[in-house]
């Protein structure tokens, strides 16, 4: 049986011309191609319609799924770590928030496994306590690379640097160009998480967990990267591989 990766789904894009630009948020066609390149079979998790909802659903679903992919998407809501919304903030999605954070806590609880990608990453520190820069350019004061690139989102426009001893470095190496499509970065971590990758002026760009593998996420957008970027293609691999391990 091929592992069961459940990717959460973004809301429709109601404002979009054709239905496929409609649908391309909530089925994120990039990161369901790189779990069946990577060996996984991918599954779109809607959100909930209400918040009442949320907590439930994502406890419903734990027992059908192998591991869980936090796609990119918008900003996380800052009453979730305690702040009020700064004038430089995003467009949020409390839906999206109320049923990812309960669901990050069960997946980890129930020994699962996780890849976060960009909100992803963000989203899972906050689930599990940490903070967020709800805007980097003006609450950063060591920002000085362009995080939210102009170019197209699938180029690499800056390095990561990465730590050696790490599950990530495993896979990419220690030296990573990656893409970058991103205003809000992890900001304090929670505890039982490290920063294994930073971008020149110190951003945080990757995490995982310390005693275990069940934690691993990125602030750039792999799925984006892995046709040019083979090595990108590695992180699904490795997501499938733990979730096989974790059945
Ligand atoms: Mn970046």
């Amino acid at each position: 049986m091929l592992p069961l990766i459940a990717v959460v789904a973004d809301a429709l894009d109601d404002a979009a011309p054709t239905l496929n630009q409609r649908l391309a948020p909530y089925a994120p066609a990039p990161l369901v191609e790189a779990v069946v390149a990577a060996g996984g079979l991918p599954i779109i998790l809607p959100r909930p319609a209400s918040e009442v909802a949320a907590a439930a659903l994502a406890e419903a679903y734990l027992p059908h799924i192998d591991g869980l992919i936090l796609p990119g998407g918008p900003d996380v809501d800052p009453t979730y770590y305690g702040e009020e919304p700064v004038a430089a903030i995003g467009a949020t999605d409390r839906l999206r928030d109320a049923f990812e954070i309960p669901l990050i806590r069960a997946t980890l609880a129930a020994g699962k496994p996780l890849l976060g990608v960009c909100r992803g990453l963000q989203v899972a520190c906050v689930a599990l306590g940490g903070t967020l820069y709800q805007d980097l350019a003006t609450q950063d004061p060591d920002y000085r690379l362009r995080h939210a690139q102009a170019a197209p989102g699938a180029n690499p426009t800056h390095h990561v640097t990465i730590a050696p001893a790490s599950r990530l470095a495993a896979l990419v190496g220690t030296a990573g160009f990656v893409n970058s499509r991103h205003h809000q970065a992890v900001r304090t971590l929670p505890t039982g998480l490290r920063v294994v990758a930073h971008a020149q002026d110190g951003v945080i760009e990757a995490v995982e967990s310390v005693a275990n593998d069940r934690f691993l996420a990125v602030q750039w957008h792999p799925e984006n990267m892995w046709r040019a970027h083979p090595e990108q293609l590695t992180l699904f691999k490795d997501l499938i591989a733990r979730a096989e391990t974790s059945r």
